[in-house]
């Protein structure tokens, strides 16, 4: 069976997805775009857009610390204490330069959703919502707790869905005891209140 095409771009961009990625990197990548397109579907977004930055979201992720420090910095892209000394949340930032550099994106809502798809943040966009979702639900994601009413709450409430994410990732990194960046933090205090519409 040969793969699924949605658009010519797609399918160039899926190849060389393939060449950067491990093969289990690849899958979480067609798994988070087309998660991402049917949460577009739910919320009447752009679904090209949405697959578009699912599939890109960890482009960077097979990069070295060093590359991905050289890529930021070169871009003048401001690093926080805490990305400087956590490894993992640096692939989302250089992700987005990535994405413009050499998938040549520039639509600044896709780079955006890229950049922010590990942590979250207060007030996101629809697709910064639906990736950083998607991100964490997508099929071959398990060993979540809660993961079925999480998948379930996507579709219903995404600003719900963002928060019990949130939650389940602060609770991780407090039992691994790893650094929170203030901005996990903030987009948990944001997504978990309800006065958020104001
Ligand atoms: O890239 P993925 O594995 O698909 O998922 P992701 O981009 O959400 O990255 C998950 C990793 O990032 C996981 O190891 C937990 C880590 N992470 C998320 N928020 C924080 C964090 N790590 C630290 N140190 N602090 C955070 O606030
Ligand atoms: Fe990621
Ligand atoms: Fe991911």
């Amino acid at each position: 069976m040969g793969t699924i095409v949605i658009d010519e771009q797609f399918d160039s961009w899926r190849i060389m997805l393939k060449n950067e990625l491990s093969s289990k990197r690849y899958m979480h990548s067609i798994g988070v775009c087309n998660t991402s397109a049917c949460l577009a579907m739910r919320y009447g977004y752009d679904i090209k857009k949405a697959y578009a930055a699912g599939l890109l979201h960890d482009c960077a992720k097979g990069l070295s610390e060093k590359k991905m420090l050289q890529l930021t910095e070169r871009s003048g892209i401001e690093l926080s204490e805490i990305e400087r000394e956590n490894p993992e949340l640096l692939h989302a930032k250089a992700g987005s330069v990535v994405a413009a550099e050499k998938y040549e994106v520039n639509d600044t809502e896709i780079l955006d959703a890229i950049r922010f798809h590990t942590t979250g943040r207060p007030s996101m966009t629809m697709l910064e919502k639906i990736v950083f979702t998607a991100d964490y639900i997508e099929p071959s994601r398990d060993g979540i707790p809660c993961l079925d009413e999480i998948r379930q709450m996507a579709f219903k409430d995404i600003d719900a869905a963002v928060a019990m994410i949130c939650k389940n990732s602060i609770d991780y990194l407090k039992r691994k005891s790893r650094m929170i960046d203030p901005i996990t933090i903030e987009t948990y205090k944001y997504y978990s209140t309800s006065g958020k519409e104001e």
